[in-house]
Formats: C-alpha cells, structure tokens, sequence
C-alpha cells in the first residue's frame, strides 16, 4: 500500500495568501530573483479543461489573481506559476506557462500528522 500523500503544489487560492507568499519572497534574497524560471510552481492548471483552471483542492481560480492578459495559453500553457513580473517590482500574480519548464516551486503539506 503506497503512503497517503501528504504535499502538493500550493493552493494560492486567495488574494491574502499570495500576498503574503509574495512577501516572503521579498524578504529572502536568495529566493528573490530566482535563477530558475522566473517564477515559482503552485497547483493550479488547467490540463482537464483548457481555460478552465482549478486548484489542486479541486476550487475555481479566482480571475483577480491572474496578472494582467493571463491566461493566455501561450504556445499551450497549462500550469500555473507565481510570476516574476515585472522583472523590477513583481508583483507575483498568476501566469499560465509551460508545464515542463524549470522553475522554483512552493508546496504545501495536509493539515494533521503523518506517521
Ligand atoms: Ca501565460
């Protein structure tokens, strides 16, 4: 029997929670400005339904979270990323891109313990 699984990509779900994921970011300058992709993985795609984006936990993808003209499913980009945009001062706001590039990833681990 395989353990339950206990991570998944960040469920970014909220307004105040990517703020407050974005200023963690900030804070850490070996994080900030990653040399990785420009942005950093969390759970949301939309591999089911193109254009109809879901979190990992199964809810809709709030459009205000979407940086400006995102989704647009450039060359077929179906996973989500906390953008690096703008470069200056990003505001790390949602961004469909291509599921197999490499980035930084923010993951999240199910409430209660594991044995
Ligand atoms: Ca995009």
């Amino acid at each position: 029997m395989y353990p339950e699984k206990i991570s998944n990509l960040a469920v970014v779900s909220t307004k105040v929670l990517r703020l407050s994921l974005t200023s963690y970011i900030k804070s850490y300058s070996k994080l900030n400005f990653g040399r990785i992709g420009r942005g950093y993985w969390v759970g949301c795609n939309d591999i089911d339904d193109e254009g109809h984006f879901i979190w990992e936990d199964g809810t809709e993808v709030d459009s205000q979270n979407w940086e400006k003209r995102q989704p647009n499913n450039n060359n077929g980009q179906h996973c989500c990323q906390m953008w690096q945009h703008p470069k200056n001062k990003p505001r790390f706001k949602l961004d469909d891109a291509t599921c197999s590039k490499k980035k930084g990833y923010i993951c999240q681990i199910k409430n209660g313990c594991s044995e």
